[in-house]
Order: C-alpha cells, then sequence, then structure tokens
C-alpha cells in the first residue's frame, strides 16, 4: 500500500492542483458529488463514467437516467427528486395514459427533449458516447461526461417477484422485493466505451462515487477489462460511503445490503471496495466504526459526507479535498 502511494505520480506540495480526476458515477448521489467537485476543480480535468445499466426503452426512446441526471445536475436544472428536470410538465404522460398506455415511468415534457435528440443521433448511426457529448455541450457542462459502454448493458434484479429490469423493481415495484442476486446479460459481450479505459489508467485520482455498489458502480466494474483497469490505474482510489447512519442516502443500496448478507454500514460497503481502493471516506455520524474500520487493509476516514443543497455539495467535495491532501501528504 505504501510502495503503491510512493510510486504515485503526487506531487505532494500540490497533491491536488491540476490533477486529472475520474469518478465512477451512479445516479443522484454521484451526479451531486461531482457537482462539487467541478465547483473546486477544473471541469475540464474531470471525467465522468456513467453507469448504464439503469438504462430503459421507454415508447421506443432509449433513456439513460444516470447520464441525464448528471448532466441536469451539472447544469443545475435538476428536479425535486435530484432526476428529471425541474418545473417539468406530464402532458404527454397524461395524453399516453388517457389512450390506455401505463404511466408508472415519469418521463416529463422538458426531459423528453433530450430523449428525442439522444434518439435522433442513436437512430442515424451515431454512439451513446456521441449523443452524450451532444447533449452535455448543448448545457454547457465542461467535464467530460462518457457511459461505461456505449453496448447494451442492462442489470436485471432477481427477486422474490421474480427477475426484474433494474426500472421495474425500482420505479414500478418501489424497491419492495427481496432482492437474491443481479444479472448483467450482456456482461461478456460489451466493450468499455473510448475513453473509458484511458480515463481509470491516467487519473490521478478515481473516485467511486457515492453510489449503490450493486447496480451503479458494479455494472461499470464488470466491463471487460475495467477491473484490471483499476488495480492497474497509478491513481489514488478512492470510495465514498452511500451508507450514512446506518441507511442509505437515497435508493435502495440499504436493503441490497441487508438481503445480499453483508454489514449495513459503511464499513459493509469499504469491505466490498477494499480490494479495489486505497482510501475509503465515510460519513463523521459513523465516527464509532473507526475502530472497526482499522481492520481493513484500506485507509479509512471521516467527514461530514451530506450534500443536502448545493452549499452543501461543494462544502463535501472541500471536505474530502482535505481528507485526501492529509492522506497523499502522510503517504509521501
Ligand atoms: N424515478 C422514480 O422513482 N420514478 C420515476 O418515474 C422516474 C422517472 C425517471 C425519468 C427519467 C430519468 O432520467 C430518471 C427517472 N427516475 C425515476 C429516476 C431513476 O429511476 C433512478 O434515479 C435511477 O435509475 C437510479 O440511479
Amino acid at each position: 500500500m505504501r510502495g503503491k502511494m510512493l510510486s504515485m505520480n503526487l506531487n505532494t506540495a500540490d497533491s491536488w492542483g491540476n490533477k486529472k480526476i475520474t469518478v465512477l458515477a451512479g445516479g443522484v448521489g454521484a451526479a451531486r458529488f461531482l457537482y462539487g467537485l467541478q465547483k473546486i476543480h477544473p471541469p475540464d480535468l474531470i471525467t465522468a463514467v456513467c453507469n448504464v445499466g439503469d438504462d430503459l426503452a421507454w415508447n421506443g426512446l432509449h433513456i439513460c437516467p444516470d447520464i441525464d441526471t448528471l448532466i441536469y445536475t451539472l447544469a443545475e436544472v435538476e428536479g425535486d427528486f435530484g432526476w428529471g428536470i425541474q418545473n417539468d410538465s406530464q402532458h404527454t404522460l397524461d395524453e399516453l395514459e388517457t389512450l390506455g398506455e401505463e404511466r408508472w415511468f415519469q418521463i416529463g415534457n422538458k426531459d423528453l427533449a433530450t430523449h428525442l435528440i439522444r434518439n435522433r443521433i442513436l437512430q442515424t448511426g451515431g454512439t451513446l458516447s456521441e449523443a452524450t457529448q451532444v447533449l452535455a455541450e448543448a448545457r454547457n457542462i465542461k467535464s467530460r461526461i462518457i457511459p461505461a459502454t456505449n453496448d447494451p448493458h442492462p442489470t436485471f434484479v432477481i427477486t422474490n417477484e421474480g427477475r426484474l429490469s433494474f426500472q421495474q423493481y425500482f420505479v414500478e415495484r418501489r424497491g419492495e422485493p427481496q432482492v437474491s442476486e443481479f444479472e448483467f446479460p450482456n456482461i461478456t459481450q460489451v466493450s468499455p466505451a473510448p475513453g473509458v479505459i484511458d480515463a481509470i489508467k491516467d487519473a490521478d485520482y478515481l473516485f467511486f462515487a457515492p453510489s449503490n455498489p450493486f447496480v451503479s458502480i458494479d455494472p461499470i466494474i464488470q466491463i471487460p477489462t475495467v477491473r484490471d483497469s483499476i488495480l492497474e490505474s497509478q491513481a489514488l482510489r478512492v470510495g465514498i460511503s452511500p451508507i450514512v447512519g446506518g441507511k442509505a442516502i437515497k435508493g435502495p443500496a440499504g436493503a441490497m445490503l441487508e438481503s445480499l448478507g453483508h454489514e449495513v454500514s459503511a464499513y459493509g460497503v469499504a469491505r466490498i471496495y477494499e480490494d479495489l481502493i486505497d482510501l475509503f471516506i465515510y460519513d463523521e455520524v459513523d465516527s464509532k466504526l473507526a475502530t472497526k474500520m482499522k481492520s481493513l487493509s484500506i485507509n479509512t476516514q471521516y467527514c461530514d459526507t451530506m450534500m443536502v443543497n448545493r452549499k452543501a455539495r461543494t462544502t463535501v467535495a472541500s471536505n474530502i479535498k482535505q481528507l485526501i491532501t492529509s492522506h497523499v501528504n502522510e503517504s509521501a
């Protein structure tokens, strides 16, 4: 561990400075973290590698919830729950319902514009990477956002109610079914999107965003060659806990940890990431876990990680920067 630290391309006098940062990103938690990060670091030095396991076809349109949540959050137009666009209307959904269609997955009218553009690009031979770049540039996003893969790579959730697509499980069934495992049926055929492996290998800092380890981060890591590139990366690899005070900040991570037999705590998440990271950061309300965390083979630190509003996202990014700077200086 110390040997790795010394071999890293880090100048301790300027351990943050103009470093290249890559973030493995899921949905709302990742988007909020990236929002804070690009307030304290040059956005053009930040790359987000986004999960696409939550993607779905909705009335023939390809919807990418994690990519869109990130774009909307960085553009400061995200909806009240963290996804979709703020002050959106539902006239299309209303009309679809009148025509006898289901409306459990809510696509707002403003949000629809994103999907129409993405669909046009995909249908005229463009890739998901290209569509994402067009959509991010249109909203003046300076950080690079790349899908983990351009290939179809859906996540299925195996539950006591059967095999459900991620959105069926999460939205239609409100995350209620008991989960026993996850399936990535295309995993042997998918390749990382252009730029993913370089972004991981060439990063100075590689973050595992405060996202769900099973359905946000794992679908990225499982893509052939991605895990090896993380292990080979010279980056300082930093995991951030999505579990605070024994509960997920958002989404089903807590229930999934429990039903899969993990401890429902930041420690439970740290153990999942232990082989892949150098440093794990968790929330200060869990400071009592510090003794237990010391049994792990990685360094662990805590700070305030609660991103309750836009200002707090920047504060959290600064707190994390400070912990990393101390970690790098102490390891030199
Ligand atoms: N989440 C919901 O709970 N209900 C919805 O109807 C819903 C619609 C939706 C539409 C577009 C979009 O980009 C995201 C949407 N989400 C919705 C969020 C999404 O299901 C999840 O947040 C992510 O997939 C988990 O990261």
